[in-house]
């Protein structure tokens, strides 16, 4: 039997469970593709999780002076009692991808959808590069994960030996050149044979000018051109102005390097486009124009964004939106902004309180009691250190439940292979239990077996929950790159698809500001987003600054949304006017460091700009 890591992950690694004593002991990276034989400190530490300290044992109900312990009943009974009381537009969940399981993630958003109560978005990690890239491709999906191992690498906006772990070593392994474009030096900037620093937010300023010397130099694959796409000569005629010089002046790339990167794609790389980018300053625009590079070689397989759309698995279905729909949908960036919308606020598989921008907002409204705060986490996170309400859910090792990845084409049926606390409920009963205490029992919606529902979602694969059930491990097809469902069935270089929502044809560019600092967030290897700190600790209240603007030990971080302190550590590998954060954490008063994230939403995902927050820096007042 194997199983696979429900993180949110691009690698999600395969396992062969290893017992002793009759208990799960420890989860052994297969060796096969795409795992390789080695996985993380996260993968890892799961086992040693299932009885961490910060386990969720029994519903939590919080008092004005105590939290107490109390029966399932009764926790539901408040829980019905508060949804029952709100209008539902007042009601928002949030969820996101703790656990990228089928069951575990989206099943659940049925029972609120039938409600008409609120949904978010889901843009805070990937929407907009998807989105901006559908407006030229009609689809966002790319390269297999054996593509890396056979050409050359380019690592756009993603530190890839740290959060990409089996496509780094794909790639190096390979032995083929690597290539980075990032605004630190990362580790794959570092280990990367032609690495690329731009200044932050001018990503789509440097392959518009890419774009520009492949066509004037007349290297562009004319046939594929002429054969697949729209709009070439309206494309060439907007690059024409995304000279060497003026790519220089704007993205801080030398002129050298910036031809070495032109020489680079014209070996027909692969490009791995980091989903960071999508958080970043005119980032879809960068995510857009990335991609058309690979137009203008002939090479529709040749960028990786995520994978997700390329299955056919129908998560739409799963979340009943083909019969119901939320009342309002707000952007993921704006949900603490906007939090005095609601009056309910129910949570799984997420962490909002530290991870969103103003996360703190939503447990400083639990805490005056203007929202009524109710999660259901198997981990105590700051989510349920705000909530009102908590309640037990099982690991991912702990139930059973069907997991893709974004990245790599295996499709895998989890089997538990560890007991859950007596009390914790799996996330698709809790809904079911919930719906008959609101009266919905009977809507097409619940009443539909969640595993029936699994097995339509998954239809589109071509295989069945049966099939799948009974081998354990599918291999997916490789998905058809010469289809796009775009306006004119074409790549469209110049996006009438774009047109038609409004939306500008061509990529744009609005230069970043430069007077303020640029707080950015590179990831850890210690950490998943917020998990794994049960194991590993905090990630340290602090801050890496160019030594020219270091201003002392202990920083402010002010902008219009608030201010956090941390402590400040002088590093060369950070450029002027960058501000760099590890991991997401909090500030040395305990002050999420996402209070000051910027949560402007993207104009193609929603995605919050949040790797390009706008801070000022300037020494603490107070002593820590
Ligand atoms: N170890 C580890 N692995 C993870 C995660 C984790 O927390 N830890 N998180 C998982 C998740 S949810 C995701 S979405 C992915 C994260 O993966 P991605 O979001 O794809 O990228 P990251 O590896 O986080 O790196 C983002 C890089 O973008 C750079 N950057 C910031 N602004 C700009 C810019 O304007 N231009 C360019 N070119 N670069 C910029 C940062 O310096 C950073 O090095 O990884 C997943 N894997
Ligand atoms: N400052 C800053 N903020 C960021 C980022 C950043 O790099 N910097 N990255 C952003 C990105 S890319 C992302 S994707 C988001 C991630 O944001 P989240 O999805 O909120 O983050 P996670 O820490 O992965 O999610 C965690 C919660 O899921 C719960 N969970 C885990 N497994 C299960 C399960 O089986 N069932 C249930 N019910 N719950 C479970 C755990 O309790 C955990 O606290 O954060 C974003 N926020
Ligand atoms: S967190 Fe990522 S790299 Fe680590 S075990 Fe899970 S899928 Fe693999
Ligand atoms: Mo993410």
């Amino acid at each position: 039997m194997l199983l696979a890591c429900t993180r949110d992950c691009y690698d999600t690694c395969i396992f062969r469970p290893i017992y002793e004593g009759g208990r799960l002991a420890r989860l052994l990276p297969i060796g096969d593709f795409p795992t390789l034989g080695f996985t993380c400190a996260r993968g890892a530490a799961d086992v040693k999780r299932l009885s961490s300290p910060r386990r969720v044992k029994r519903p939590l109900l919080r008092g004005e002076r105590q939290t107490l312990e109390v029966s399932w009943e009764r926790a539901l009974e408040e829980l019905s009692a508060r949804l029952k009381a709100a209008d539902p537009s007042r009601i928002i969940h949030i969820d996101y991808d703790g656990n990228q399981g089928l069951l575990t993630w989206y099943y659940p958003a049925r029972l609120f959808n039938l409600l008409g109560t609120a949904s978010t978005d889901y843009s805070i990690c990937s929407a907009e590069g998807s989105e901006a890239i559908k407006l030229h491709w009609g689809r966002s999906y790319g390269a297999m994960p054996e593509e890396l191992s056979k050409r050359p690498v380019v690592f756009w906006a993603l530190d890839a030996a740290t959060s990409f772990i089996h496509g780094w070593a794909l790639a190096k392994r390979a032995k083929n050149p690597v290539a980075a474009v990032d605004v630190v030096w990362t580790k794959t900037m570092k280990s990367a044979d032609l690495p690329v620093a731009v200044r932050p937010g001018t990503d789509v300023v440097l392959a518009l000018g890419i774009s520009r010397e492949i066509i004037q130099h007349k290297s562009y694959d004319a046939g594929f051109v002429e054969r697949y796409t729209y709009g070439f000569d309206r494309f060439m005629e907007y690059v024409d102005k995304f000279t060497p010089e003026y790519v220089e002046a704007e993205t801080g790339v030398p002129r050298t390097v910036f031809y070495n990167l032109v020489d680079f794609y014209l070996r027909r790389p692969i490009t791995v486009i980091g989903f960071a980018i999508g958080r970043t300053e005119n980032g879809g625009d960068a995510a857009r124009a990335i991609s058309l590079i690979h137009a203008l070689l002939g090479d529709p397989a040749g960028f990786y964004y995520s994978n997700s759309g390329a299955w056919g698995i129908d998560f739409a279905y799963l979340r009943g939106l083909h019969l119901a729909k939320p009342s309002k949908v707000v952007p993921m960036g704006l949900v603490g902004a906007r939090i005095s919308e609601f009056d309910v606020v129910y949570v799984w598989n997420a962490n909002p309180v530290l991870t969103l921008p103003q996360g703190d907002r939503i447990a400083a409204a639990a805490e005056r009691g203007d929202v009524t705060l109710a999660v259901h986490t198997p981990f105590v996170d700051e989510t349920a250190e705000a909530a009102h309400i908590v309640l037990p859910a099982p690991t991912y090792l702990e139930k059973d439940d069907v997991v893709y990845s974004y990245w790599h084409n295996y499709l895998v049926y989890n089997s538990a292979v560890a007991e859950p606390p007596s009390e914790a409920v799996r996330e698709t009963h809790l809904v079911r239990r919930l719906a008959e205490m609101l009266g919905v029992s009977s809507h097409p919606l619940m009443r539909e077996d969640p595993w029936d529902a699994v097995d339509v979602a998954v239809r589109g694969t071509g295989f069945t929950l049966k099939e799948l059930r009974e081998r354990g491990v599918v291999k997916l097809k490789t998905p058809d790159y010469y289809t796009y469902p775009t306006a004119t069935g074409k790549v469209e270089f110049y996006s009438e698809t774009a047109l038609r929502r409004g939306l500008p044809p061509l990529p744009q560019y609005k230069p970043p500001s430069r007077s303020l600092h640029v707080l950015t967030f590179p990831p850890s290897p210690l950490y998943t987003n917020s998990q794994f700190r049960d194991i590993y600790g905090e990630p340290p209240p602090a801050v890496r600054v160019n030594p020219a603007d270091y201003v002392g030990d202990c920083v402010a971080l002010r902008n219009e949304h608030g201010e956090v302190h941390v402590k400040a550590v002088a590093d060369p590998e950070v450029p002027r006017g960058v501000v760099v954060y590890v991991g997401i954490g909090r500030d040395l008063r305990g002050i999420p460091i996402n209070a000051v994230a910027r949560g402007e939403p993207g104009p193609y995902g929603g995605t919050p700009k949040l790797y390009t927050t706008y801070v000022q820096v300037e020494p603490c007042r107070d002593k820590y």
